[in-house]
């Protein structure tokens, strides 16, 4: 085409373009609701974007464009640009994120637990190259809170849990987890788990307090359980090929957002498990919220090293890189 055949108004804009940065719509879709954590860390990622540049970012919450899984193909696919997805799911598609189910791997104190995130290698080096394998820019990893045990009868020892159904994400090793726990883990998509556990398909399901509450999981399950035995990871990432194309300026914007919404996030979320469970009390006073004893942790505690074993056997090629570095990170996190 030469320059005769353009309208002026093209004309014009490729001139102007020429200066200036293209304004884009950028969509981002992830696992949970507007006003839940996830929902609130891309309400601020949203936020910083647009208001450091021309580009718009469109919002798509849980249940607009399918399943964890479909909006992470989504993602692959090019259709969306951004996705937030728990290693829960991701763990079936990148099997060294399995990792994040070892039991009581985590630390229970919050600084230590926000200090690994922040300078973790595994994070920051090794996951970041795994997941562009799979055609992912990994931007960041947070915690969600304490993962609790939401059930039909009370659990105090991996006993009461024999035969019981435990809703788990679609994760080998979370199977196997609960499989050491006693329990008979269900891997369901989240979207099954209210109708299943109403229905008597499944008897109980794990997450924190926030989501047990928001999602109340407190009208179909009586008890609450505090194993101690781990937090809820979660992850954002970008279509690797949209991310590599953009401009070093666009990059450093998405990055920048990124590390606000994560600041954000952990602020929004002091307190929040203790207001929750005292919502979720308010609501149904006949629910119990037990916290086990370290006594009583014991056993289910002993489960990890079995857990661990399982992990290096399905968690992938560089499973025993990954579990070496994460323990050297929560290392370094607890110094
Ligand atoms: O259990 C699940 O499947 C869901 N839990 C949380 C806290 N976020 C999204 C995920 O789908």
């Amino acid at each position: 085409m030469t320059i005769k055949t353009l309208t002026a108004a093209s004309a014009a804009a490729l001139i102007i373009g020429a200066g200036t940065a293209m304004a884009d719509t950028w969509r981002y879709a992830f696992e949970e609701a507007l006003d839940e954590v996830q929902g609130v860390f891309a309400q601020k990622f949203k936020e910083e974007i647009e208001a450091n540049s021309d580009h718009e970012v469109q919002l798509f919450p849980f249940g607009t464009l399918g399943e964890s899984d479909n909006i992470l193909e989504q993602t692959q696919a090019g259709i969306l640009q951004f996705v937030n997805q728990s290693p829960g799911f991701t763990g079936a598609l990148i099997p060294e994120a399995q990792v994040f189910f070892v039991p009581y791997l985590l630390p229970e104190d919050e600084d230590q637990l926000v200090r690994f995130f922040r300078e973790s290698e595994t994070i920051n080096r090794i996951f970041p190259e795994l997941y562009a394998d799979q055609g992912l820019e990994l931007l960041t990893m947070y915690p969600e809170g304490e993962v609790m045990l939401t059930t039909d009868r009370p659990v105090t020892s991996p006993a009461d849990l024999n035969d019981v159904k435990v809703r788990v994400m679609t994760n080998p090793l979370l199977v196997s987890s609960y499989q050491a726990f006693g329990a008979t883990p269900t891997p369901l998509p989240w979207g099954e788990v209210y109708g299943g556990l109403q229905t008597g398909i499944i008897d109980g399901q794990e997450n924190p307090a926030f989501f047990i509450e928001s999602t109340r999981m407190y009208e179909v399950t009586d008890h609450i359980t505090r194993l101690g035995h781990n937090n809820f990871t979660t992850a954002l990432m970008a279509n690797k090929d949209f991310f590599d194309g953009l401009s070093e300026e666009d990059q450093t914007l998405i990055r920048n957002a990124t590390e606000a919404a994560f600041d954000h996030i952990i602020e929004y979320q002091q307190g929040l498990t203790e207001e929750s469970l005292e919502r979720i009390m308010e609501a149904k006073p006949s629910m119990t919220v037990t916290t086990l004893t370290e006594e009583q942790r014991a056993p289910f505690r002993d489960t990890a090293e079995q857990v661990e074993a399982t992990f290096l056997e399905i968690g992938g090629p560089r499973s025993q890189e990954v579990l070496d570095q994460m323990k050297a990170d929560l290392e370094a996190a607890a110094q």
